[in-house]
Protein backbone atom coordinates (compact mmCIF):
# COMPACT_ATOMS: atom_id res chain seq x y z
CA UNK A 1 0.00 0.00 0.00
CA UNK A 2 1.26 3.61 -0.62
CA UNK A 3 0.22 6.65 -0.53
CA UNK A 4 -0.27 8.79 -3.67
CA UNK A 5 -0.36 12.54 -4.60
CA UNK A 6 -3.67 13.92 -4.85
CA UNK A 7 -3.62 16.76 -7.60
CA UNK A 8 -5.30 20.32 -7.46
CA UNK A 9 -6.73 22.50 -9.52
CA UNK A 10 -5.98 24.09 -12.06
CA UNK A 11 -4.71 21.07 -13.51
CA UNK A 12 -4.64 20.01 -17.02
CA UNK A 13 -5.16 16.30 -15.70
CA UNK A 14 -8.19 16.85 -13.84
CA UNK A 15 -9.66 18.05 -16.97
CA UNK A 16 -9.33 15.38 -19.16
CA UNK A 17 -11.65 11.95 -19.90
CA UNK A 18 -10.57 9.00 -17.86
CA UNK A 19 -10.88 5.47 -20.01
CA UNK A 20 -12.95 2.37 -18.98
CA UNK A 21 -10.48 -0.60 -17.51
CA UNK A 22 -10.38 -3.61 -19.82
CA UNK A 23 -10.70 -5.70 -16.13
CA UNK A 24 -9.90 -5.24 -12.46
CA UNK A 25 -6.47 -7.40 -11.97
CA UNK A 26 -3.66 -7.21 -9.94
CA UNK A 27 -2.61 -4.08 -11.21
CA UNK A 28 -6.64 -1.97 -10.91
CA UNK A 29 -6.71 -4.09 -7.39
CA UNK A 30 -3.58 -2.30 -6.32
CA UNK A 31 -4.13 1.33 -7.73
CA UNK A 32 -7.83 0.43 -5.59
CA UNK A 33 -5.76 0.15 -2.32
CA UNK A 34 -3.77 2.55 -2.59
CA UNK A 35 -6.60 5.17 -3.51
CA UNK A 36 -8.28 3.69 -0.67
CA UNK A 37 -5.37 4.93 1.80
CA UNK A 38 -4.68 7.93 0.50
CA UNK A 39 -8.62 9.07 0.46
CA UNK A 40 -8.53 8.02 4.36
CA UNK A 41 -5.42 10.13 4.96
CA UNK A 42 -5.96 13.19 3.22
CA UNK A 43 -8.79 12.17 4.65
CA UNK A 44 -12.07 12.00 2.32
CA UNK A 45 -15.28 10.31 1.63
CA UNK A 46 -13.97 9.44 -1.92
CA UNK A 47 -11.54 9.65 -4.65
CA UNK A 48 -11.28 9.33 -8.51
CA UNK A 49 -8.25 7.78 -9.89
CA UNK A 50 -7.89 11.03 -12.12
CA UNK A 51 -6.90 13.17 -9.07
CA UNK A 52 -3.97 10.88 -8.22
CA UNK A 53 -3.06 11.09 -12.17
CA UNK A 54 -4.72 7.97 -13.21
CA UNK A 55 -6.88 8.54 -16.25
CA UNK A 56 -8.47 5.03 -15.37
CA UNK A 57 -12.40 4.93 -14.13
CA UNK A 58 -11.82 3.81 -10.86
CA UNK A 59 -13.26 5.09 -8.14
CA UNK A 60 -13.25 4.92 -3.99
CA UNK A 61 -15.85 5.66 -1.70
CA UNK A 62 -16.51 5.24 2.40
CA UNK A 63 -19.10 7.68 3.54
CA UNK A 64 -19.65 5.33 7.26
CA UNK A 65 -19.09 8.00 10.24
CA UNK A 66 -15.88 8.36 11.71
CA UNK A 67 -17.04 6.37 14.63
CA UNK A 68 -18.62 2.94 12.62
CA UNK A 69 -17.25 0.74 10.73
CA UNK A 70 -15.77 1.52 8.01
CA UNK A 71 -17.93 0.69 3.90
CA UNK A 72 -15.14 1.00 1.75
CA UNK A 73 -16.39 0.52 -1.55
CA UNK A 74 -14.10 0.26 -4.53
CA UNK A 75 -15.21 0.54 -8.27
CA UNK A 76 -14.81 0.13 -11.69
CA UNK A 77 -15.86 1.78 -15.07
CA UNK A 78 -18.93 3.31 -12.95
CA UNK A 79 -22.07 3.52 -14.91
CA UNK A 80 -25.10 5.77 -13.63
CA UNK A 81 -27.91 3.05 -15.14
CA UNK A 82 -30.75 5.09 -13.81
CA UNK A 83 -31.03 8.75 -11.81
CA UNK A 84 -34.40 9.96 -10.03
CA UNK A 85 -36.06 13.05 -11.26
CA UNK A 86 -36.27 14.04 -7.96
CA UNK A 87 -32.99 16.59 -6.89
CA UNK A 88 -31.12 17.23 -3.54
CA UNK A 89 -28.91 20.18 -2.90
CA UNK A 90 -25.65 19.59 -1.11
CA UNK A 91 -22.58 21.23 0.01
CA UNK A 92 -19.82 19.74 -1.68
CA UNK A 93 -15.92 19.60 -1.52
CA UNK A 94 -13.05 18.33 -3.23
CA UNK A 95 -9.82 17.34 -2.12
CA UNK A 96 -8.73 18.46 -5.66
CA UNK A 97 -10.24 21.96 -4.78
CA UNK A 98 -8.97 22.27 -1.59
CA UNK A 99 -10.82 24.78 1.19
CA UNK A 100 -13.38 25.76 -0.87
CA UNK A 101 -16.84 24.92 -0.83
CA UNK A 102 -20.46 25.01 -2.76
CA UNK A 103 -24.05 24.39 -2.84
CA UNK A 104 -24.43 21.47 -5.53
CA UNK A 105 -28.01 20.25 -6.67
CA UNK A 106 -27.81 16.43 -8.17
CA UNK A 107 -30.47 13.86 -8.22
CA UNK A 108 -31.51 12.25 -5.27
CA UNK A 109 -31.33 9.07 -5.93
CA UNK A 110 -29.00 6.91 -8.42
CA UNK A 111 -28.71 3.48 -9.69
CA UNK A 112 -25.57 2.45 -10.47
CA UNK A 113 -23.64 -0.37 -12.45
CA UNK A 114 -19.68 -1.11 -12.20
CA UNK A 115 -17.33 -3.90 -11.68
CA UNK A 116 -15.82 -5.19 -8.38
CA UNK A 117 -12.88 -5.87 -6.76
CA UNK A 118 -13.01 -9.18 -8.31
CA UNK A 119 -13.86 -8.14 -11.81
CA UNK A 120 -17.44 -9.20 -11.54
CA UNK A 121 -20.55 -6.43 -11.98
CA UNK A 122 -22.02 -5.12 -9.43
CA UNK A 123 -25.25 -2.74 -9.00
CA UNK A 124 -25.71 -0.19 -6.17
CA UNK A 125 -28.59 1.76 -5.27
CA UNK A 126 -27.46 4.97 -3.23
CA UNK A 127 -29.09 8.30 -1.66
CA UNK A 128 -28.11 10.90 0.23
CA UNK A 129 -24.61 11.56 0.49
CA UNK A 130 -23.24 8.47 -1.17
CA UNK A 131 -25.51 9.39 -4.00
CA UNK A 132 -23.92 13.00 -4.05
CA UNK A 133 -20.56 11.51 -3.73
CA UNK A 134 -20.40 8.77 -6.55
CA UNK A 135 -21.70 11.39 -8.79
CA UNK A 136 -18.95 13.48 -7.51
CA UNK A 137 -16.51 10.95 -8.24
CA UNK A 138 -18.15 9.52 -11.74
CA UNK A 139 -17.63 13.64 -12.47
CA UNK A 140 -14.34 13.70 -11.98
CA UNK A 141 -14.41 10.29 -14.26
CA UNK A 142 -15.39 12.67 -16.98
CA UNK A 143 -13.32 16.06 -16.22
CA UNK A 144 -15.83 17.51 -14.58
CA UNK A 145 -15.31 18.77 -10.79
CA UNK A 146 -17.63 20.45 -8.77
CA UNK A 147 -16.73 24.12 -9.36
CA UNK A 148 -17.94 23.15 -13.00
CA UNK A 149 -21.50 23.21 -11.49
CA UNK A 150 -21.71 26.55 -9.96
CA UNK A 151 -21.41 30.02 -11.65
CA UNK A 152 -18.68 30.96 -13.53
CA UNK A 153 -18.19 33.85 -11.59
CA UNK A 154 -17.50 31.31 -8.57
CA UNK A 155 -15.60 28.84 -10.26
CA UNK A 156 -13.11 32.17 -11.71
CA UNK A 157 -13.08 33.25 -7.98
CA UNK A 158 -12.02 30.04 -6.73
CA UNK A 159 -9.48 28.99 -9.71
CA UNK A 160 -7.89 32.13 -9.72
CA UNK A 161 -6.97 31.92 -5.98
CA UNK A 162 -5.59 28.49 -6.32
CA UNK A 163 -3.50 29.21 -9.20
CA UNK A 164 -1.89 32.09 -6.80
CA UNK A 165 -1.85 29.73 -4.11
CA UNK A 166 0.39 27.03 -6.59
CA UNK A 167 2.45 30.28 -7.31
CA UNK A 168 3.07 31.06 -4.54
CA UNK A 169 4.06 27.28 -3.24
CA UNK A 170 6.41 27.26 -6.36
CA UNK A 171 8.73 30.46 -5.73
CA UNK A 172 8.82 29.53 -1.75
CA UNK A 173 10.06 25.93 -3.13
CA UNK A 174 12.32 27.50 -5.60
CA UNK A 175 13.97 29.67 -2.75
CA UNK A 176 13.99 27.10 0.08
O1 LIG B 1 -14.05 14.36 0.84
C1 LIG B 1 -14.92 14.77 0.07
N1 LIG B 1 -16.09 15.25 0.58
C2 LIG B 1 -17.19 15.51 -0.20
C3 LIG B 1 -18.24 16.23 0.39
C4 LIG B 1 -19.38 16.49 -0.33
C5 LIG B 1 -19.51 16.03 -1.63
C6 LIG B 1 -18.48 15.33 -2.23
C7 LIG B 1 -17.34 15.05 -1.51
S1 LIG B 1 -16.06 14.16 -2.25
C8 LIG B 1 -14.68 14.77 -1.38
C9 LIG B 1 -13.43 14.01 -1.77
C10 LIG B 1 -13.14 14.23 -3.23
O2 LIG B 1 -12.62 15.22 -3.68
N2 LIG B 1 -13.52 13.29 -4.06
O3 LIG B 1 -13.33 13.44 -5.39
NI1 LIG C 1 -13.41 15.57 -5.74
Amino acid sequence: MALMPILTAPDPRLKKKARPVEAVDSKVRRLMDDMLETMYDAPGIGLAAPQVGVLKRVIVVDVAEKEAAPEPLQLANPELVWVSDHDNTHEEGCLSVPEHYADVIRPDEIRLRYLDRDNRIGTLEANGILATCIQHEIDHLNGILFIDHISALKRNMILRKLLKEKKLAQKEAATA
